[in-house]
């Protein structure tokens, strides 16, 4: 356990051409106005506002995969957000506030490069309804934010067209909960890799909690660093709708505090992508607000006090 202040370096990444519908480039405005930086203070932690990222200048690049979608402006987004994450990394707590999941295709591979310089191994918790494993050959709907996955342990398909990674995830360290949404090539290419998936079926048989544990345990062995990864629509859409493409039957809130809760507590997590929050589509705030209530829960709060241990 861990009460240690942290310096959280949130930066707002407006990107939402890698997602199908429009409205995610409003997210950091709606985490702003939810009160993610208030939220944060309030449990003794500082907040350094990094502003607004840029991308880069997209280039001309073509694929023979005529569903693709906004190839270019995907690929300047994440080598602009690469060096980003790389640099916010050197020291504090990066928050990285989306903006569509092609932004972890940019957060990721910097927070790898820099976990590979402290020579620390590097986890990542993919939280989602989805397991974003399409290639660039294999995405029918040609929507970016269906990819990071692939890219950042390293599949082929992203070879000459996304920037050369510097740092692969060994996808042995990468562990997904939420999953209940797979396209059929997803599943079939999911088969080969060493990726944990624990989907709605192995929360609703073993429970959140043993799951997750199991997973800590092997990053607190390896004395790692963990990014968690959170894609809004992990969140059950009857108390998150504000996000594209929603997928029923996913954890209550009270499951999705337990896990943050629990986060906290392993003092393990060191960097946070916050995406597809489309308000545009959320229901005055509220999906934006259970965020940053979540947010809370990971950043230390807790019903009782805690610090004797769960229950005296
Ligand atoms: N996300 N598998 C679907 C597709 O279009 O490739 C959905 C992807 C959703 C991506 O939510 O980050
Ligand atoms: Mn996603
Ligand atoms: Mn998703
Ligand atoms: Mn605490």
């Amino acid at each position: 356990m861990t009460d240690t202040p942290l310096t959280c370096k949130i930066l707002a990444v407006p990107v939402q051409e890698g997602a199908g519908r429009l409205g995610c480039e409003m997210g950091p405005a709606a985490f702003r106005a939810a009160g993610l930086a208030g939220a944060i203070t309030e449990l003794g932690h500082s907040v350094h506002d990094l502003g607004t990222l840029m991308p880069a200048q997209p280039r001309d690049l073509h694929h023979p995969n005529p569903a693709l979608k906004a190839l270019p402006e995907v690929v300047a987004w994440i080598e602009a957000l690469t060096e980003a994450a790389y640099t916010a990394s050197a020291d504090g707590f990066p928050i990285f506030v989306g903006g569509d999941h092609s932004l972890a295709a940019g957060t990721i591979p910097g927070l790898a490069r820099r976990a590979e310089d402290q020579g620390r191994p590097f986890f990542v918790l993919w939280l989602d309804a989805h397991p974003d494993f399409h290639t660039l050959e294999s995405t029918t709907s040609g929507h970016l934010h269906g990819t990071p996955v692939a890219y950042f342990t390293g599949l082929k398909s992203f070879e000459g067209v996304f920037p050369p990674l510097q740092t692969i995830v060994d996808p042995k360290n990468v562990c997904m909960m939420g999953i209940r949404s797979v396209d059929a090539a997803e599943r079939a290419a999911l088969r080969d890799t060493d990726i944990t998936i624990h989907d709605m079926r192995a929360i609703d048989d073993y429970g959140i909690a043993p799951l997750l544990n199991a997973f800590l345990k092997r990053v607190q062995d390896a004395n790692g660093l963990l990014h968690v990864s959170f894609d809004v629509d992990f969140l059950d859409p009857s108390i998150a709708p504000g996000v594209g493409t929603p997928v029923q039957g996913g954890p209550t809130m009270r499951e999705a505090h337990l896990l943050m809760e629990m986060l906290h507590e392993s003092g393990r997590v060191s960097s946070l992508d916050l995406v597809e929050l489309n308000p545009f589509l959320d229901e005055r705030g509220r999906t934006a607000t259970l965020m940053v209530d979540l947010v809370g829960s990971l950043m230390g709060r807790s019903i009782l006090d805690r610090s004797k241990g769960p229950y005296q």
